[in-house]
């Protein structure tokens, strides 16, 4: 018998539904993309950053009313929820963990509870867009929404809940809250209690792969709770023959390895690593800015991606260097305008260019993701030859040879669909269709082209890489 899955991934810019068949190998049919993005509502005094989650669950069902597959999983971003009254109905919108009510609510967080201890309960890096903190924006500004909340779900845990029926929270995907300890394994309800964060509505977590029920648009298919958290599920598509580093590229780069047991030490606080729940093992990574930036220029230059890399490879190397994750370029705005104000702050040329924006975006990216790798190496202990790339970013060769480049290391790049793949293998290992994940990826191997992109011009990069350190989190 042939077995098929729908695999729905939900990111920050689009949507997309795809068909994932099994047979020797894996075939992988996209059947329907939307956009995603966040709308802003105008509110009394000021607007509000929302997710326009009824459209996207219209999406999902049209595409579900004509399927014929067995099952359909459900995997999205981190970190937002949506809180439900006592009779099951949506109260409000969510908001995008873009929206600015987060800003200099962590501190507020540190006078409570200590940050070392935050983060040895839950094993979470610090970033002020996680649940934690945007709840606890709500319990500052006395948001009724809280008051009146019986349950909160996190977003895949939204549309489980509206196929299935069940109220559960999947593990991937609330692990990434900072409000469930990854070591313990169980929601950290004393951290709640001491932010008076509700934690009666914290519902049960069930692990990946738990068969929720039928589907209640289309009664023979089954709602599985894959890997519901996208870089897990990217993360279970990797072809690791060994152990290695993954970048999972699209918006953010999460760049990582995987680990039995969280690493819970000092230094990985202080380098702001996170134990994110992953399919059997601990997804030990940190979040780098991706894609987000050359998406904003892109909002405003309304270019094809491929456009945009043959700009790049055509631009001058090496006229300035950035730093991707400082603060200002993390809300929604006019990056072109921020990226000029950062490089005339930092002393450098101003670029105009398409083509030199984008080049010095892909060359920060290619820089960062080496000061990150290093760290990982520092942490563990351990040295790595390879570094795994996948999603979006692996369809830029440019930017993977960059990579390879800044790092010294082979990267082997593909497949670009990790996220829905990973999400139909969870899907497949719980219909005992896949014995496990080492036999997952052994069919992700089987089924796709990888390429390898080795290092050319170590020395050079090199040589730029203590440059571009200079500006790595410089205070200006
Ligand atoms: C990637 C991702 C990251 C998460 C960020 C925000 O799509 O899920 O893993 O930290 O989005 O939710």
């Amino acid at each position: 018998m042939v077995v098929k899955v729908l695999a729905v991934d939900l990111g920050a810019t689009n949507g997309k539904i795809y068909e994932v068949e099994l047979r020797e190998k894996l075939t992988v049919r996209e059947l329907k993309r939307f956009r995603t993005e966040g709308i802003f509502l105008p509110g009394r005094d000021r607007d509000h950053f929302l997710w326009n989650l009824p459209k996207f669950y219209e999406e999902i069902e049209s595409v579900l009313e004509t399927s014929d597959t067995q099952s359909v999983g459900v995997d999205t971003w981190g970190v937002d929820f949506a809180l439900f009254d006592e009779r099951g109905r949506l109260i409000s919108l969510p908001y995008h963990y873009r929206d600015i009510r987060t800003e200099g609510v962590m501190e507020k967080v540190f006078d409570i509870i200590p940050k070392k201890y935050i983060f040895e309960r839950t094993g979470i890096q610090f970033m002020e867009i996680n649940t934690l903190y945007q709840l606890y924006s709500m319990v500052l500004s006395k948001d009724p929404f809280l008051k009146v909340a019986k349950k909160i779900l996190m977003i895949p845990d939204v549309f489980n809940f509206w196929l299935s029926g069940e109220v559960v929270s999947e593990y991937t995907i609330a692990s990434t809250s900072q409000c469930y300890s990854v070591p313990e394994k169980r929601w950290a309800f004393d951290l709640l209690e001491k932010l008076s964060i509700p934690t009666e509505i914290f519902p049960e977590v069930v692990s990946p792969g738990t068969v929720l029920g039928k589907c209640r648009v289309k009664r023979e298919m089954n709602v599985i709770a894959t890997t519901c958290h996208d870089t897990a599920s990217a993360v279970v598509a990797v072809p690791f023959e060994e152990e290695g580093i993954y970048i999972s590229s699209g918006t953010w780069f999460l760049v990582g390895t995987e680990l039995e047991e969280p690493l819970l030490t000092e230094e990985a606080m202080e380098r702001n690593f996170t134990n994110e729940g992953g399919y059997g093992k601990i997804r030990f990574l940190k979040n780098a800015t991706g894609m987000w930036l050359l998406e904003e220029c892109n909002r405003m230059w309304k270019k094809n991606y491929s456009e945009i890399v043959e700009m790049a490879e055509n631009a001058p190397s090496f006229q300035a260097f950035l730093d991707p994750d400082r603060e200002e370029f993390l809300h929604p705005g006019n990056m072109l305008e921020r990226i000029r104000s950062y490089l005339e702050k930092t002393g450098q040329r101003t670029l105009g260019g398409i083509g030199e924006i984008s080049r010095l975006i892909f060359e920060s990216l290619a820089f960062n993701s080496k000061w990150i790798v290093e760290q990982i190496e520092e942490l563990t202990g351990r040295r790595y030859e390879k570094i795994h790339i996948v999603g979006g970013a692996v369809k830029n060769d440019l930017l993977m040879s960059f990579i390879a480049d800044a790092t010294g290391k082979i990267v082997v790049a593909g497949p670009v669909d990790a996220t829905p793949i990973g999400n139909a293998l969870v899907q497949f290992i719980a219909m005992g269709e896949i014995k496990d994940l080492d036999e997952a990826r052994e069919v992700v191997r089987k089924s796709f082209e990888l390429k390898m992109f080795e290092p050319k011009n170590p020395e050079l990069w090199s040589e730029k890489y203590e440059e571009w350190r200079r500006y790595k989190g410089m205070r200006v």
